[in-house]
């Protein structure tokens, strides 16, 4: 025998005033959508049988994924995050607003604030004796002209697959920086090539996974934002060809346009590196930014972002 009740009159009008549709305080907004959220909830609970142990064991996810502060991997394993840029790409085809380079998540572990250097930066503090990384390029207009003056902020993992900040034991705004476009729109770097990542073995972001039979890891990658006057703000990443996750990405930010070749050169290559002889990676990529006189779409969402605001 199936008990249904979330259908009926009394329910509804209970989870209305839980909801607070009863009272004109508030956010209006707010009500709307928790209404719905309990409402669906609770046909969830009737459709799935969830019982109360179930529930409760719900519960006590969200308290660990809040402790841990996971719920930004979460929702980028379950393809939350990418279904966001899906749904706005969508939005700009019916705009006809495509074009340029494609966006791709952020990520949870963007911190703000990072270095600001013109043309050119060292990304990497030097304690990571991973492999030297030169990566340059230009940012451009979906014309193909220049853009003087973009800021190229750009963050990866080191070695470990593990980011400054999040990693406490990196020095502070260890890989990460803003360099801002030439008069040719071009931007360079030295770094060191980066590794994937891959979530807390023990956090509950992976717990979820394993009963879902996925794994959580990442290819290795290279987020950006690229911003502009005048430009629309791009949020992307390059992920590295060659790496074994390229096509299964835990978080599923990886786009056809958005991979990156990396080629290896052997100690003593000469005069492909100014000022480095030992052995290096070299990616080159550039960023095709559309143009906008909204002040709003010049900017990146807004967000929780640590160091920010
Ligand atoms: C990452 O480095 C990342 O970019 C995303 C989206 C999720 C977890 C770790
Ligand atoms: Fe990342």
């Amino acid at each position: 025998m199936t008990v249904r009740l979330s259908h009926t009159p009394a329910v509804q009008r209970f989870f209305e005033q839980a909801s607070g549709l009863d009272n004109d305080q508030g956010s209006p907004r707010m009500k709307t959508v928790v209404q719905r959220v309990l409402t669906d909830a609770i046909k969830i609970i009737e459709d799935l049988r969830i019982s109360p142990e179930e529930f409760w064991k719900a519960v006590n996810y969200l308290n660990d994924l809040g402790s841990r502060q996971e719920a930004g991997l979460l929702v980028a394993g379950l393809g939350l995050e990418h279904y966001l840029d899906l749904l706005m790409d969508a939005e700009d085809e019916a705009a006809e607003l495509a074009g340029g380079t494609p966006r791709t998540i952020e990520g949870p572990l963007y911190v703000a604030g990072a270095p600001l250097s013109k043309h050119e930066a060292r990304l990497d503090d030097g304690q990571d004796a991973g492999t030297v990384l030169f990566m340059q390029g230009r940012v451009l207009d979906t014309d193909g002209q220049p853009v003087a003056g973009a800021i190229v902020d750009v963050w990866h993992a080191n070695t470990a697959g593990t980011y400054s900040y999040f990693d406490a034991s990196q020095s502070e705004f260890n890989l990460r920086r803003r360099i801002e476009t030439d008069a040719m729109g071009r931007y360079h770097f030295r770094s060191i090539v980066p590794s994937g990542y891959g979530c807390p073995p023990d956090g509950p972001t992976q717990h979820l996974l394993d009963q879902l039979g996925r794994h959580g890891q990442r290819p290795a990658h290279i987020h950006f934002f690229i911003s502009a006057p005048q430009h629309r703000h791009l949020t992307t990443q390059i992920n590295l060809a060659g790496d074994e996750y390229l096509h299964d990405d835990f978080a599923y930010a990886t786009r056809d346009e958005l991979i990156a070749d990396i080629h290896f050169f052997d100690e003593g290559a000469e005069g492909r590196a100014q000022d480095y002889n030992g052995r290096f990676a070299e990616i080159t990529f550039d960023f095709h930014l559309q143009r906008t006189d909204e002040a709003k779409a010049q900017q990146r969402l807004e967000r929780m972002r640590a160091l920010e605001g």
